[in-house]
């Protein structure tokens, strides 16, 4: 097939010549296409049948392909300096170089798959169109649901709309006869995530894992956007988005980061508390954001599904996930129940007593291994969750008028404050920081700075990032949105969590909120603009006085003593860190005196 974009059939031709697959397949995103596509998964044993659940299937991923990979993702810019401190590096001729060396004849024995895609509603003005090419049939049934897939994108690209080229490969070429293992991939030392932003451009190798091979995902919507976001004025973020009505109707929209292992798609899907108050999702994990015509900050949710992490999800946890995910989902590394259905750790009450684990073997809870892999996901449909807002695909967006940024601390950082100006919450996005869970990097306990949860997702040097998000500010002016900053982790002496999260969290909403409609105050406080007494809705909330108090509280030594490694993160930034933030530290260290 032929389209009449010159660019995409030149590409596909190119990459065609480069990887010399048997045969190409153009993706129409067509319900037939997927259902064929699972049907030959199925055949070929790569997919299991769930028979509990109705149209959904269960992958098991090779041991070692189970995640994103960052020590193996490049930000390849012409000097190194572009791609800053927190990305890795290579000189883009080079990574090319060693690249089409991997890429050349990594498709023989199997289809090319040419998918076309939106990353947000088509047509949409913050919308950007992708083309995926990968050789792997898992990928585009995952696409067709993570992203918009259709006949409508050819359309547009036919008309001359232009694209991000993506080019995917699992890196597992097949010999004449070779027979094909249930989850071809390429060794760690093989595998490369490359972004050369300066060129629009994506290349991925030797992995057929979410953020690695879902190229329309963290690549594209973050890496890549980031830099276009800079370049064209407007802001790419690793947020969930959601809205919350007030009993009387009154509309709030809230967009927040969070660094992985914190409860963003709880909190995206929450279920509030408090009597009268609603909340809808639009988005779990990124946020694309323009200034619209009245001078306000519009976002859409680019994605058109949740890639969500198994483990820990529960009807007690998040029960509007858990009715997303009861029909038409791919999941991968859960376990399989003896009667066809999956199961994760904390799922249920009760453990079965017996299982197949992610690894395919035979499972009981006297063993000492998980049944499904810590990050096992699930790839569901945004449409199917049961508070996915009406406007969720509106292509205006929803206007923002809260940012929060937040992290996992079991000490230091009170439940809930303001910052006092722009500027003050722009500090605060920069130094927020999180303990690292055995759920994420690192050993347990030690802290992880995670400027605005984009460590890893920002596709150009961080630094001048702080200074694109100071620059959006000024251009917002008083339409800037209002920035909070929460931790839901604080816990006693004891090490009991204080706060009871989930759906009390609307509590802490609800007063951000009346903060923003100049209905209460707030205490001043060295760190920022705290509720006051009573302010926040606590009513049927059974928490002890002293409680409360700590959970509030702000001592002066705990951030005094913050302030070094602050200053140690700032440093990594060197003259790319903008004066203003420089001068928040000097701020916050005079106002704790
Ligand atoms: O491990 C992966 O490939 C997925 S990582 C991921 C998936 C969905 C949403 N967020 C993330 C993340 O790492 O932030
Ligand atoms: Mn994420």
């Amino acid at each position: 097939m032929m389209v009449k974009n010159e660019k995409l059939n030149a590409w596909v031709k190119e990459i065609a010549d480069m990887c010399r697959p048997d045969s190409i397949y153009w993706c129409n995103g067509s319900k037939e296409e997927y259902d064929r596509m699972m049907a030959k998964m199925i055949a070929s044993g790569s997919a299991t049948v769930l028979k509990k659940r109705s149209n959904s299937f269960l992958f098991r991923s090779d041991p070692s392909d189970v995640a994103r990979v960052e020590d193996r993702t490049y930000i390849s810019t012409s000097s190194r300096d572009e791609a800053g401190p927190t990305n890795n590096w290579m000189e883009p001729a080079e990574l090319k170089e060693t690249m089409k060396g991997l890429y050349n004849g990594c498709m023989k024995g199997r289809t090319m798959y040419v998918i076309p895609f939106s990353m947000g509603p088509v047509g949409s003005p913050i919308s950007k169109i992708g083309v995926e090419i990968s050789d792997s049939p898992y990928v585009l049934c995952n696409m067709h649901i993570m992203t918009r897939v259709s006949s409508r994108v050819l359309e547009l690209l036919d008309a001359g709309a232009d694209f991000i080229p993506c080019l995917h490969s699992i890196g597992a070429p097949l010999a004449e006869g070779q027979k094909d293992v249930q989850w071809p991939c390429a060794p760690i030392e093989s595998k490369y995530i490359s972004h050369f932003p300066e060129e629009n451009l994506i290349w991925s190798f030797g992995s057929g894992y979410g953020g690695n091979a879902l190229l329309g995902k963290k690549c594209l919507a973050l890496r890549i956007a980031s830099a276009m976001a800079r370049r064209e004025g407007w802001m790419a973020e690793h947020m969930l988005i959601l809205r919350l009505t007030n009993p009387e109707g009154r509309q709030y929209h809230i967009a927040a980061a969070f660094p992985s292992a914190c409860g963003k798609t709880n909190l995206a899907m929450m279920r509030p508390t408090i009597p009268g108050w609603k909340c809808e999702c639009i988005g779990d994990d990124i946020a694309w954001m323009k200034i619209g015509a009245d001078g306000r900050l519009y976002a859409i949710n680019p994605e058109n599904g949740f890639f969500g992490v198994a483990p820990g999800t529960s009807y007690d946890t998040n029960p509007m996930a858990m009715d997303t995910v009861r029909e038409s989902v791919i999941f991968t590394n859960c376990a399989l129940t003896d009667d066809g259905d999956v199961w994760w750790e904390g799922m249920t009450d009760e453990t079965p007593n017996h299982l197949i684990d992610w690894k395919g073997r035979d499972w009981t809870p006297a063993g000492k291994n998980d049944a499904a892999h810590p990050n096992a996901r699930f790839t569901a449909p945004a449409s199917q969750c049961p508070v996915i807002c009406k406007d969720w695909e509106n292509t205006a967006g929803v206007p923002i008028d809260i940012f929060i940024f937040g992290g996992r601390r079991s000490s230091v950082v009170p439940l809930v404050f303001e910052a006092y100006n722009w500027d003050h919450g722009v500090f605060l996005g920069a130094t927020a920081a999180s303990e690292t869970t055995s759920a994420n990097i690192g050993a347990t306990g030690n802290l992880r700075r995670d400027p605005f949860a984009m460590t890893p997702f920002c596709g150009y040097n961080m630094g001048d990032y702080f200074r694109h998000w100071l620059d959006m500010g000024d251009r917002l002016g008083k339409n800037a949105p209002r920035i909070f900053y929460v931790n839901w982790f604080r816990k006693s002496p004891e090490g009991m969590f204080l706060w009871p999260g989930f759906g009390d969290n609307s509590r802490v909403l609800k007063w951000m909120c009346e903060r923003i409609d100049g209905k209460i105050g707030a205490q001043k406080t060295p760190i920022g603009l705290l509720p006051n007494a009573g302010d926040l809705d606590l009513a049927g909330l059974d928490m002890s006085a002293e409680n409360i108090t700590e959970l509030m509280r702000v001592d002066t030594e705990d951030w005094l003593a913050e302030s070094p490694d602050i200053e140690r993160h700032f440093a990594k930034f060197g003259d790319r860190l903008p004066e203003r933030l420089a001068m928040q530290l000097q701020e916050l260290r005079k106002r704790l005196g």
